[in-house]
This record gives C-alpha cells, sequence and structure tokens, in this order.
C-alpha cells in the first residue's frame, strides 16, 4: 500500500494560462500561502491589494515583497477599496494583512492567515476571474525548472520520518549532483588517472548502495506480526506502538482482521501491522470460523507484501501451534522469531519450552526487550546504516531516473578501468 497522492499530469506554463493554487495543506494552520501564476494575475492583485507603503505592484522586482492589506471585496462602485478609501463610498469590508511575494516575472505568493476560510475566498477571487484551480502538485509541477528538484519537493511532502526528510533536504541542496559531477569531472579528465578512478568508483558504490532506500523515501516500512492466537501479537503492537491501538483480551481469535500502525521510530516510518491469530489445532480444521478464516487469509497475503515478519511466539507455551512461516510460501520476506510474555517465565528454565528459539524476549506487560526489539527490527530493515555509516549523509538517488544516471557512470568508469 502506498500513500503517495495522485500524480498531476506534468505540465509546464503556457502563455496565456492563468493558474491558482493552495500551497498549503487543506486544514487549518497558523499560515496560508496562494500561489498565482500568470498575466492576468496583476490587475486583479492592483484590484484587491493595497501596499502599506504604496509600493507599485508592477514595479516590485522579482523575488521581492510587498506587505498591506488585502480587501476580499470591491467597493460597491465598482471601484477597489483601496482606492476609495476615505471617500464617502467607503466600505469595511473585510480586510486581511497579507505579505505578497513576486516569485517570478508573472508569478505570485500570497502569505496570509492560515484559516480555512481565508484561504478559500483568495482561491475564489482568482477562479472567478477566470484562473484554473490547480492542485499543489500541479503547482510546482508548472512551476519548476528541475525535475529533479520537483520531485524531491513532492516526496518531502509526503514523508512522515525526519530521517527521509534528511536525506531528501540533502539532495534539496544539491549533494546528488555535486557527486554526480564529482565522478563526472574524473571520467572526462585527461591522463587517466587510476587513483582518481577509485575514488570516482567509491562514489559510484555508495551511490548504489543508498538507492534501496532512496528509492522508497515515501513508502513506510511493513512489518506484520504472525503467531498463534493469544500469543500476545496485540499487545506487543500497542507496546511498539506506545498506546493502546490494537484490543486485546484473554480470548483467543480477538484479532480479526489485519490492522496497520503507523509509528515513527528512529525517525523511520514504519506500520506495524497486527493480524488474526493461527490456531492450534485449528489449522488443520476444514471446518472453521468464516471469519477467522478471512481474517488469517489476509494475514498470509499482507505477510507476503511485508518488508519484515515478526513471528510471534508465547515463551510461557511449549505447545507446538503446528504454524510454520515457510507454509506461507516460498518467496518470503525476512523474518525473526520474538518471544513474547517473558514476564510469565520467572525461570530460565520454563522459557526454555518454547519451540522455537526466539532472537529476542519481550514483554508487553513490563516493557522488557521491547527497545531491543526495535533496536533489531531497524537493523533488519536498514542494514546500511549500521553496515555503510555514511551512506546516506551525501548524495542519494532518489527516482528510478537518478539509478539510470548512477547506473551510466558505473558503465563509463568500467571503460575507463578496462582503457588504462
Ligand atoms: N503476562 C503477560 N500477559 C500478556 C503479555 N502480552 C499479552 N498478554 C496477555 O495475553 C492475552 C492475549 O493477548 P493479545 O495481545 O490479545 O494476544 P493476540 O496474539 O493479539 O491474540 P489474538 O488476537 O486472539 O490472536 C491477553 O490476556 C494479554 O493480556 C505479556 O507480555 N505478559
Ligand atoms: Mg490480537
Amino acid at each position: 500500500m502506498s500513500n503517495r497522492p495522485p500524480e498531476d499530469t506534468a505540465v509546464s506554463v503556457k502563455t496565456g494560462q492563468f493558474i491558482v493554487s493552495r500551497l498549503t495543506p487543506s486544514q487549518p494552520g497558523a499560515l496560508g500561502i496562494v500561489g498565482i501564476y500568470g498575466d492576468r494575475a496583476c490587475p486583479i492583485l492592483n484590484a484587491y491589494f493595497h501596499a502599506f507603503k504604496g509600493t507599485s505592484i508592477e514595479l516590485l522586482a522579482v523575488g521581492c515583497i510587498a506587505v498591506g492589506h488585502w480587501y476580499h471585496e470591491l467597493a460597491t462602485n465598482g471601484e477597489s477599496v483601496h482606492s476609495s478609501r476615505g471617500g464617502c463610498g467607503q466600505t469595511q469590508k473585510s480586510q486581511e494583512c497579507v505579505v505578497l511575494v513576486r516569485t517570478g516575472i508573472q508569478s505570485w505568493e500570497i502569505h496570509t492567515h492560515g484559516g480555512m476560510a481565508v484561504v478559500e475566498s483568495f482561491l475564489e477571487i482568482f477562479e472567478s476571474a477566470g484562473a484554473d484551480k490547480v492542485s499543489w502538485n500541479k503547482w510546482l509541477t508548472c512551476m519548476q525548472k528541475d525535475t529533479r528538484d520537483t520531485t524531491v519537493r513532492k516526496q518531502l511532502a509526503q514523508v512522515d520520518g525526519s530521517y527521509a526528510a534528511q536525506i531528501l533536504t540533502r539532495q534539496l541542496a544539491g549533494f546528488f549532483q555535486s557527486d554526480i559531477s564529482r565522478v563526472q569531472q574524473v571520467l572526462d579528465m585527461t591522463p587517466r588517472c587510476l587513483d582518481r578512478l577509485v575514488v570516482a568508483q567509491a562514489i559510484i558504490n555508495r551511490l548504489k548502495q543508498a538507492a534501496r532506500i532512496g528509492l522508497r523515501l515515501t513508502q513506510p516500512w511493513r512489518v506484520i506480526l504472525l503467531g498463534p492466537v493469544n500469543a500476545g501479537k496485540s499487545s506487543l503492537v500497542n507496546a511498539l506502538a506506545g498506546y493502546d491501538r490494537s484490543i486485546v483480551s484473554p480470548h483467543a481469535g480477538t484479532t480479526r482482521d489485519v490492522l496497520e500502525t503507523r509509528v515513527v521510530i528512529a525517525g523511520w516510518s514504519v506500520d506495524f501491522i497486527d493480524t488474526a491469530g493461527f490456531h492450534l489445532a485449528d489449522t488443520q480444521k476444514k471446518k472453521k470460523n468464516e471469519i477467522e478464516r478471512k481474517g488469517i487469509d489476509r494475514a498470509a497475503v499482507a505477510a507476503m507484501e511485508a518488508d519484515l515478519i515478526l513471528h510471534v511466539q508465547p515463551l510461557d507455551q511449549s505447545v507446538n501451534d503446528g504454524f510454520s512461516i515457510t507454509k506461507l510460501g516460498d518467496d518470503l520476506p525476512p523474518y525473526i522469531t520474538v518471544g513474547t510474555k517473558s514476564d510469565l517465565c520467572d525461570t530460565k528454565q520454563s522459557c526454555e519450552k518454547t519451540v522455537l528459539e526466539p532472537l529476542v524476549r519481550t514483554s508487553a506487560r513490563t516493557g522488557h526487550g521491547i527497545d531491543r526489539l526495535i533496536q533489531i527490527v531497524l537493523e533488519k530493515l536498514v542494514p546500511e546504516i549500521r553496515e555503510q555509516p555514511g551512506c546516506f549523509l551525501e548524495g542519494v538517488p532518489i527516482s528510478p531516473e537518478d539509478v539510470d544516471v548512477v547506473r551510466k557512470l558505473h558503465e563509463q568508469a568500467e571503460c575507463y578501468s578496462r582503457d588504462l
């Protein structure tokens, strides 16, 4: 499952185009930003906006701002409100203190109060003057000349975790391009030099290693919990999330469906997926509660799409549940065995009765082993952090196009090396 918003068709601004867009999220906030593009914007801005310093809109340089009042309605005599101020026809229609930014010859931003109604009112004014209202996504595509920059900005708006945001921010600052040009410089240089090639190859290898994560920055990791009924799967999800997301009860078969809980751990966005437990002998039974069977089937499907499976085993039980992760299929995601209810094992001996030797022992009741489990999960999901420290601190390919650029450099470096 992806939480990626629908992509707009990529377009760039055309002559005569007149568009308006809400550039801040569609929810109340401290600040609302409205973007406008088109040569028809200027007369409207002139009519509704009055700069405190009397600055002329037309003379405002690109990159400069004007602070002033925005009058949401024109005076009844058809003149702009600010031109009739002080006259007998003056109206006290709603006015807003705004910052007007000239972002290009024909593009503007209005920075205003972030209330929904306020921003909506700005959008309506431009729409009724003939502007097309477009999503921020389309706006970005229209305005940005650099398509990679656009991709990075779009991704930045979608990520939950700070780690992904940091990687993307570095890409906005040009880290990837700088890596690419350093490599290209070496490959273009004559005479050829082995030492320089080694440096270039190290950069290429780092970029290749970073691509696995770079290509999925907007997708949270998917970690699914599978195991017998009553094993403590839901309790474990709650302990990992830090709040009671899943219903927990002593009755076997409490969880019936696949339930996702998104958390950010160590800067990474992770979806923990709670599932219906597998019954002990019931796995063989022909007649089975239909709802439970559907729940188990869904769990099996979700498991195949996960990045990591946590095979949950209660440490206080020695019974073989007849369930083996490998029965789910051949092409399984990696899995680890997690022991639960460690607080019920007061002696080491009683824990040793467990069928599978768990990688980590946890107790949702006492919190024992939860931090260790989080650490293990992250190491499994992003081993690069331990194996290649610094892998994400510089250029990271974040799209198939970036990967292609790196692949071509790799091929060039191979030729270079053969010709040395
Ligand atoms: N002592 C102890 N009891 C636990 C622990 N974790 C879960 N339990 C208890 O075990 C029972 C089952 O817990 P759940 O989390 O609902 O188990 P589940 O695997 O989600 O169960 P199903 O949804 O039915 O498959 C409940 O009574 C929990 O209170 C634990 O760490 N220690
Ligand atoms: Mg449950």
